[in-house]
């Protein structure tokens, strides 16, 4: 094993109105994806009793944190933002470890997550409202934003420490606070977040750790009733349920970010080596593990074999290997039913008459026999009614190159499925790419790029099963925030709008 690999025992803790409890009736194992015999530590498993007393927590918090100035409450992601960089290498092995994600990437991951933090930081001195003229001179209309109150964050294994912070830092800037369940997949890198927002010098109650399992923890806080929005990115079925428990309470609002059948459409004018590597990055960075990740490349017809040949050729040589080898490409798959679950649409892709152009599976060499690990499946698929395996989302190393005649049939294709989160088309003609532009379904669109590679300071989410139009990191404001009209009358006189009469008679 490298020797970067953490040979520890953590011993997981919540975080309740500023103390930390061991209080665990019950615990989960974390484990390490690239060596299953390695359980990095262990982990309490929180129910509706803790759940209950970190909301109460965040309940009790919220009126003086919303009363700090929002300057102040700013300051504290200036102190965040220099303990990230101070512990960026330990962070980052800390999740390579954890979540099985190459180094290089985990530290882009953690640079990711620094970057909400500076955005929030660098926004705290920005216009939060409007001044807007009235139709009555004496009166002056604002614009104002309010926190909603509590805010419920559960957050994903494959983005344990950007995708919190997408969340988090928004939230507690505009005067909320939190409660935080991270994935039980990755615990200890969402602790030793948790723990630099103390450092920083956020008070107790402001932000609030429950860890556990989704069905406990993340149900007793979805369905809170003293939770004002529930913050969610995972699966679409985890996220439905999550929606639906929220919709319980009349008060509540919800922003999900869920799963996605993300593409690249590869035109007949593309340059064809750009389209390699962007649909190479799109599919396999990540061990196809980003919710934006691609499972579909659709290819016109013209161009096909040429781009799928250059494209297979290039995909059997990526290694898929331990997170700490310098030459991998990528690492394993996170857990055994991640793993189980590219294995059954490997397998059901031939039922479904694939024509399989590189055989991939699990990889049981000596190095990799010991984690989850697999290498690229892809294959041809022609759009058809019916085909599971080109409309649901695998989350792995598993492509399906499905060819297309025009641009028409490839819109057609590209919204054949029930998401709507990523796309990328390569092309060297505006008048094409801005066709699919304004046909696409999706949240985050690019051009001659891969479908991967969102910044913080846009907003990110997507339509129909992928996102409830309530988008994160930047646009999370919308979310987490309500829009209030605040007016205000200079004269000694009323006088009403839209030519009312003031009259009482
Ligand atoms: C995710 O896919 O779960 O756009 C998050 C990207 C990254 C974040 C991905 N900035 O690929």
């Amino acid at each position: 094993m490298p020797k970067q690999h953490l040979q520890t025992a953590w011993k997981g803790r919540h975080l309740i109105d500023g103390q930390w409890l061991d209080v665990a009736r019950a615990t989960f194992e974390d484990r390490n994806p690239a060596r299953t015999d390695n359980v990095l530590g262990v982990f309490p498993r929180g129910g509706t009793a803790d759940v209950d007393a970190a909301v109460a927590a965040a309940r009790r918090a919220f009126v003086p944190w919303r009363r700090t100035s929002r300057i102040l409450r700013g300051e504290l992601f200036d102190n965040l933002a220099r303990l990230i960089q101070r512990d960026l290498d330990e962070l980052a092995r800390v999740m390579a470890c954890e979540n099985g994600k190459l180094i290089d990437e985990a530290r882009a991951e953690i640079v990711e997550g620094l970057h909400m933090v500076q955005y929030v930081f660098g926004t705290a001195r920005q216009p939060t409202g409007e001044v807007v003229a009235s139709e009555i001179e004496a009166k002056d209309l604002y614009v104002r934003r309010k926190p909603r109150g509590v805010v419920a964050v559960i957050t994903p294994w494959n983005f344990p420490f950007a995708v919190p912070l997408w969340m988090l830092a928004p939230s507690l800037l505009e005067g909320n606070t939190v409660v935080l369940k991270p994935s039980e997949e990755t615990p200890e890198i969402g602790e030793r977040l948790v723990r630099l927002f103390v450092e920083a010098g956020f008070p107790p109650g402001v932000i609030n750790l429950v860890h556990g399992v989704g069905d406990e923890a993340g149900d007793a806080l979805a369905r809170h009733q003293d939770v004002d929005v529930v913050c969610f990115t995972g699966s679409y079925s985890v996220g439905s349920h999550v929606r639906r428990l929220a919709a319980e309470s009349d008060r509540k609002t919800c922003a999900c970010e869920m799963g996605s059948k993300s593409a690249v459409i590869v035109c007949q004018d593309a340059n064809l080596e750009l389209a390699v590597q962007a649909a190479v990055l799109s599919a396999f960075k990540t061990t196809g593990q980003r919710c934006v990740s691609a499972g579909r490349v659709l290819v016109h017809e013209d161009v096909f074999d040429r781009f799928a040949e250059a494209f297979v050729d290039r995909a059997a040589m990526l290694r898929f290997a331990d997170p700490f080898d310098p030459s991998a490409f990528a690492g394993p798959l996170v857990n055994r039913s991640g793993l189980d679950k590219v294995l059954y649409y490997n397998d059901l892709a031939r039922e479904e008459g694939a024509n399989v152009l590189l055989d991939g599976g699990r990889i049981a060499s000596d190095d990799c026999a010991a984690g989850y690990f697999a290498s690229p499946f892809v294959y041809r698929q022609e759009h058809r009614p019916g085909v599971r395996t080109i409309r649901e989302e695998v989350f792995g190393p598993h492509l399906a190159l499905i060819p297309f005649r025009d641009d028409d049939h490839a819109v057609e294709i590209y919204n054949d499925t029930p998401y709507g989160l990523s796309m990328a088309v390569i092309s060297e003609d505006y008048r094409r790419w801005r066709y699919y532009r304004d046909e696409c379904d999706y949240g985050m669109g690019y051009v001659n790029l891969p479908c991967i590679g969102a910044e913080v300071h846009l907003p990110f989410g997507g339509v129909k099963r992928s996102g409830n139009g309530q988008p994160s990191a930047a646009a999370l404001v919308d979310a987490v925030t309500h829009r209030t009209a605040f007016t205000v009358n200079h004269a000694r006189e009323i006088a009403m709008a839209q030519g009312m009469s003031a009259e009482l008679k």
